[in-house]
């Protein structure tokens, strides 16, 4: 028996887990309690890495599509098909023709997401799709412009914090997001230890919500509506209070005047809040002294997802709640340096997409109009697809449109480690070690932790599996015209040597991979570690709370908090509109699509997360799909009243772009009017190999969501907000 100590690599929380072991077989996965960050908390999905590892469906040799079929073959004949389809399609159309789409685990995958750049670098593609474009792409773009860099986001400092409130989020079953905080229950409870107060804003009563000490079931879409109300009595009432970043911060003024036809008064309706209500909510806030606004995914996938983002931040500067103990701050991560290194303004939409015009965001450009390059004849069309950890055909928006463009392909090649929805089209599937079977250092989460820590995971296990970097690499080299077989490592050389420079630091070239990459930005970073440090440190270094960072932090043309940035505020015209838009409008209705069709069973959909999935690639695991893990329409009681519907009855959900079935589950948990189905189900289609996922198949909630319905400033998918017509299955 061996015991390991790793970072899970599941989610954003980023768990130490204790792993045991008999020689090479898994036999069991705990919390780790010596883990400086998380304190022994595991969570269904990470005590599943054991199940995901031996799991008999996951992929162990690359695909290659033979008459039709994909069929088993070697690493050499899958990349002598690559190299003899891939670079003949980029000579007759050139390089837009392929398109890459990047997935969420590359996130939290050292190896893709650091050698995923010299893939790209070797496309010189435009079409770079990303799942960050159905996700967080808003607070990018906002934190960009008012703060001059993507990545300089304030996360909630919840250790120290006395007030929270919640937009769009529901942490106690997500674990957090853009706040990296391992065993983040236990540090809501604190606040509420401390005699602090936690404050949710859902159209769902969540668990978190459950679990706070006020809920506000506000309607779908109508968050950046509330925020401005109360940005609106912050003035009214002379709340503003800058305090220590009074001299950092411009544009003041002019929020002022924006928010000065918001008032609760007028969007009450709209957001289902009453007037008092708001007032009081802008009144706690500034009267607490350490607090924090926070907004998540149900703020950013919506129509108003970057005046939402930039909304919860412009509340905690008025509040003096920015970049102080207690309230919102900035994080520093031991490396990557993301918000600590020199770098230019932040700027979007520097180029565009040829059908539909949006914008790229960090050189991402939206996957809601994937379908569209696909489909439209012309110079750059998209020809060719290469997917990496993504499943687009079930988490982008319109899916069944996607899933058609992306069979209709003339070539695609995946990185994954299953055949799943996605990479069963593709022409060659290209496996990825288990998380177990790779080293990993969680580069990108720890940039938005709520303390400093570091903790690197050497592989606990072995792999025929070649390493992910060495395939992306082999894969650029093939794309850079190297043939077949290019030099691995003299390509992983240069890519380390460029890394390198651009930190003004030694690479050790005794080491290789990621562990060369993370030892030199660990010795680039703030904190002056090297590998060597965090290998005798099994359960991770901690580097101590977050600290103030302002003036320093930021990288604007002005030096200062741009509170008032034209590219952001150019879009309040539309959400007055909606505003106006909306009067006297059916309960439920976000007030800001225009789209409602007049029937009366209309509801408006939103998604919510499960406790046990991860998005759309965990229900292959026998533990994870037990009991409540179902995917349901969840309805509250008077609309099914309304509908002549009991528990557990067969719905038809109908929207502009299709329709799914699925049982009905009635509670008052829901706001009336609004109707929850969680995505990342839908897996019993042809062609795939995940034999429990499809015995618990569940049906694609993203037929349902509109490739149609964006947000403005950045073409991010409004995943929220879809009007509905719901009708007992026949
Ligand atoms: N267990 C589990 N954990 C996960 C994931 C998972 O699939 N399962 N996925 C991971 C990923 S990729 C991400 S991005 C994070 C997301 O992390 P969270 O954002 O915390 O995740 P959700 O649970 O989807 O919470 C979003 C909430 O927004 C609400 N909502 C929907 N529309 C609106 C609206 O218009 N206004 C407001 N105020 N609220 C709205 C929903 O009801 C839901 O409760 O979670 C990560 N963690
Ligand atoms: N309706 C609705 N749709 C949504 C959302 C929502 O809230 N509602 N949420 C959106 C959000 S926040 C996100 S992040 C996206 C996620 O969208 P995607 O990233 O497209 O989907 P995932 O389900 O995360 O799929 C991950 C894929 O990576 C593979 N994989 C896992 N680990 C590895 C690895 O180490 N290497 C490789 N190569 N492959 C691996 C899995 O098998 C799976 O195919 O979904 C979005 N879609
Ligand atoms: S909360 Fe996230 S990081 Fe922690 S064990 Fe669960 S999946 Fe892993
Ligand atoms: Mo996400």
């Amino acid at each position: 028996m061996t015991t390991a100590y790793v970072t899970c690599p599941l989610c954003e929380a980023t768990c130490g887990l204790e792993v045991t072991l008999d020689a090479a077989t898994v036999t069991g996965v705990r919390g780790d309690r010596d883990d400086v960050f998380s304190h022994g908390y595991v969570c269904p999905k990470g005590a599943s890495l054991g199940a995901l590892h031996h799991d008999p469906d996951r992929l162990r040799t690359p695909l290659i599509r033979r008459g039709g079929e994909l069929v088993e073959a070697s690493w050499d004949e899958a990349f002598a098909e690559i190299d003899a389809r891939l670079p003949g399609i980029i000579d007759a159309n050139g390089r837009d023709a392929v398109a890459v789409y990047v997935g969420n685990p590359v996130s939290h995958n050292v190896s893709a997401s650091v050698y995923l750049r010299a893939l790209v670098k070797a496309l010189r593609t435009t079409n770079v799709y990303t799942a960050g474009t159905v996700d967080q792409i808003p607070k990018h773009y906002s934190s960009g412009y008012l703060f001059g860099g993507a990545m300089t986001i304030p996360v909630p400092d919840l250790d120290r914090t006395e007030y929270l409130l919640v937009l769009g989020a529901n942490p106690l079953v997500s674990n957090g997001s853009l706040m990296t905080a391992g065993d983040v229950r236990s540090r809501l409870r604190g606040i509420r230890d401390r005699g602090g107060r936690i404050v949710v804003v859902d159209p769902r009563r969540t668990r978190s919500a459950e679990f706070a000490d006020e809920h506000h079931a506000i309607r779908p879409g109508a968050d950046a509506l509330l925020l401005l109300a109360m940005v609106h009595t912050l003035f009214a009432e002379n709340l503003v209070r800058l305090g220590t970043l009074a001299g950092h911060v411009t544009g003041v003024d002019e929020v002022r005047e924006l928010a000065a036809e918001f008032s609760p008064e007028t969007v009450a309706d709209a957001t289902g809040l009453a007037a008092a209500d708001i007032r009081r909510l802008a009144r706690d806030l500034a009267a607490a002294d350490r607090a924090a606004v926070y907004g998540r995914i149900g703020t950013t996938t919506q129509e108003f997802g970057t005046l939402t983002s930039w909304l919860v931040d412009v509340l905690n500067v008025l509040t003096g709640h920015l970049d102080r103990e207690g309230c919102a701050m900035f994080p520093l991560a031991a490396a990557g340096q993301a918000n600590t290194a020199p770098s230019k303004p932040f700027r979007a939409g520097r180029r565009r997409t040829r059908v539909r015009d949006l914008p790229e965001v960090l050189g991402e450009v939206p996957v809601a109009t994937l379908a569209d390059e696909i489909e439209t004849p012309g110079d750059g069309q998209v020809r060719a697809l290469i997917t990496i950890a993504g499943n687009p055909c079930l988490s982008a928006p319109n899916a069944a449109r996607l899933d058609a463009a992306v069979a209709g392909l003339d070539f695609m090649v995946s990185i994954d480690i299953y055949r799943n929805e996605t990479t069963r089209h593709a022409d060659v599937v290209l496996p990825a070690p288990s998380p177990l079977e790779r080293p990993h250092y969680d580069v990108t989460l720890y940039q938005l932790a709520v303390r400093s820590v570091a903790n690197w995971t050497p592989a606990t296990l072995t792999s025929e599996i070649p390493q992910e970097w060495r395939t992306l690499l082999r894969l650029s080299g093939v794309i850079a015209g190297q043939g077949p077989d290019p030099d691995v490592d003299a390509l992983d050389d240069l890519l380390a040597a460029d890394l390198a420079d651009r930190y003004g630091v030694t690479a050790d070239d005794t080491r290789r991979g990621p562990e060369r990459i993370v030892d030199l930005m660990l010795r680039a970073g703030p904190f002056d570690l090297t590998l060597a440090d965090l290998e005798a440190a099994p359960h991770g270094v901690d580097l101590g709370p977050m600290q103030p960072r302002i003036p320093d932090v930021l990288a604007t043309e002005s030096g200062k908090v741009e509170l008032a940035p034209e590219a952001i505020v150019s879009d309040i015209p539309r959400l007055a509109a909606s505003l106006a838009g909306s009067a006297g409008s059916a309960p439920g209705s976000a007030g800001s699509d225009g789209q409602d069709t007049g029937r009366p069973t209309d509801l408006i959909l939103i998604g919510r997360r499960q406790l046990s999935s991860n998005n759309s690639w965990m229900h292959n695991l026998e533990p994870l799909v037990r009991g409540s893990n179902r995917c349901t329409a969840q309805l509250h009681p008077d609309d099914a009243g309304r509908l002549g519907l009991v528990d557990g009855d067969p719905v038809t959900v109908t929207a502009r772009t299709g329709s799914i079935d699925v049982p009905v589950e009635i509670t008052d948990a829901m706001r009336p009017g609004v109707v929850s189905i969680p995505h990342g189900w839908g897996h019993d289609v042809a062609g795939v190999r995940t034999a429990v996922a499809t015995r618990h198949s569940g049906a694609n909630a993203n037929v349902l969501t509109d490739d149609r319905t964006l947000d403005g400033p950045t073409g991010t998918a409004a995943l929220g907000g879809i009007p509905v017509t719901l009708t007992p299955t026949r």
